[in-house]
C-alpha cells in the first residue's frame, strides 16, 4: 500500500498521461471554484460556503475510479472534487451556491454541498453527519441482489465515524460482503474538535473488527489515494466485499464561511499543512515526469479561471425558482 515516500508511479497504476492531466485539472478546478465562492461570500453575494480546500487529492483520487452513471456515489458536503470528477461542472456548483432554479442538486432548495445527480448516480446527503453510510450500503446490497458489478463509494469526515450509522453500515457491509468503499477523509478537525478528542485508536484499524481490509493512506497524495481506491473498487467488483480507506489530510480553510478557526487552531499548524498542499505536490510529480511546465500550467490556470468566471456570470444571472414551484420535487409525485 502506498504511503508517503513510496515510489509508485502512474505507469504502475495503469494511468496514461491524459489521466494525470485530467486529475490535475479536476483538482485545480475544485480549488479555484472554492476560492471564488469565499470571495462571493465575503462580498455578501453567497450566504454559505463549505470548502474542499486541502482535500482535493483524496476526492479526485478516489472518484477517478468510478464509472459515472453506473457506479454510485454517496458523498459528503466537502466532496466538490468528487462530483466535478464525475461530471458536474463549475456552473452547477455556482447555481447551487446561489440557490437558483437550475441548481442540479436541489433546484435551489438545499444548502450548498448537498450534491445530487440522477444521471451521474450521485445521491444527495441529508444534513445529519453520517447518514449516507447505511444508504450507500443499501445500494451496494441492491447491486449484489441484482447480480450487477456496480460499486458504491461513500465518504465522510473522521467525526462521522463516531456515529452509530457508520458502524452499522460497516457491520452490515462486512456480513454481506457488499461492494462498497468507505472513504474517510480525516482532516484532523470536526469544526473545533480535534482528532485526539474524536478518534480512539485508528479509524483504518476498525475495519478489522468488521472483517474486511482497512488501509491508511496519505490523503494529500492523489496517486496514493487512487491506488488504494483502485484496489478497493476492483475488490468490490470481484464480489469480495467492502474496504475502508482512511485518507489522512487537512482542512485548509475554516470549517465553513460561518466559522472562525483562529479560536481553536494555531496559524503555525495551518502553515505546516499548507506546505503539503496536494495540488502543489501533484504539480511537482508532473513536473518531475515532464508532464507539466510553466507554460502549460499558465495555460491550464487561464482555462480554469475563464471557466469559473463564465460559471459565476451565468449563475448570478440565472432565475430563482418561482413561488409556485416551492413544493415541486419536495414530495413524491410532485
Ligand atoms: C448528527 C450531527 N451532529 C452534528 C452536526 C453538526 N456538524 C456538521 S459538520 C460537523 C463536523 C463533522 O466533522 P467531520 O466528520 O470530521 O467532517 P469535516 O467537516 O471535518 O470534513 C458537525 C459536528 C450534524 N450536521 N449532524
Ligand atoms: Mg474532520
Amino acid at each position: 500500500m502506498a504511503v508517503e515516500g513510496t515510489r509508485t508511479t502512474h505507469g504502475d497504476l495503469g494511468l496514461e498521461e491524459s489521466d494525470l492531466r485530467s486529475m490535475y485539472r479536476y483538482m485545480l478546478l475544485a480549488r479555484r471554484v472554492d476560492e471564488r465562492m469565499w470571495i462571493l461570500n465575503r462580498q455578501g453575494k453567497a450566504a454559505f460556503v463549505i470548502s474542499c480546500q486541502g482535500q482535493e487529492a483524496a476526492q479526485v483520487g478516489a472518484a477517478y475510479n468510478l464509472r459515472a452513471g453506473y457506479d454510485y456515489l454517496y458523498p459528503y458536503y466537502r466532496d466538490s472534487g468528487m462530483v466535478l470528477t464525475l461530471g458536474q461542472t463549475a456552473r452547477d456548483q455556482f447555481l447551487s451556491l446561489f440557490a437558483k432554479r437550475e441548481d442540479p442538486n436541489s433546484g435551489g432548495r438545499q444548502m450548498p454541498g448537498h450534491y445530487s445527480s440522477r444521471e451521474l448516480n450521485i445521491v444527495t446527503a441529508s444534513a445529519p453527519v453520517g447518514v449516507q453510510y447505511p444508504q450507500a450500503t443499501g445500494t451496494a446490497l441492491a447491486f449484489k441482489m441484482r447480480g450487477e458489478d456496480g460499486v458504491v463509494l461513500t465518504s465522510g469526515g473522521e467525526a462521522s465515524t463516531s456515529g452509530g450509522d457508520w458502524h452499522e453500515a460497516m457491520n452490515f457491509a462486512g456480513i454481506h460482503d457488499l461492494p462498497v468503499v468507505f472513504l474517510v477523509e480525516n482532516n484532523v478537525y470536526a469544526i473545533s474538535v480535534p482528532e485526539n478528542l474524536q478518534v480512539a485508536g485508528s479509524i483504518a484499524g476498525r475495519a478489522a473488527g468488521y472483517g474486511f481490509p482497512g488501509v491508511e493512506v496519505d490523503g494529500n497524495d492523489v496517486l496514493a489515494v487512487y491506488e488504494a481506491a483502485k484496489q478497493a473498487t476492483e475488490r468490490a467488483r470481484r464480489g469480495e466485499g467492502p474496504t475502508l480507506i482512511e485518507a489522512r489530510t487537512y482542512r485548509m480553510t475554516a470549517h465553513s464561511s460561518d466559522d472562525n478557526d483562529r479560536r481553536y487552531r494555531e496559524r503555525d499548524e495551518v502553515e505546516v499543512w499548507r506546505e503539503k498542499d496536494p495540488i502543489v505536490r501533484f504539480e511537482q510529480y508532473l513536473e518531475e515526469n515532464g508532464l507539466l511546465d510553466g507554460e502549460r500550467k499558465e495555460e491550464l490556470e487561464a482555462q480554469v479561471r475563464e471557466e469559473v468566471e463564465a460559471a459565476v456570470e451565468y449563475a448570478e444571472a440565472a432565475p430563482y425558482a418561482g413561488v409556485e414551484e416551492t413544493l415541486s420535487g419536495v414530495y413524491a409525485g410532485e
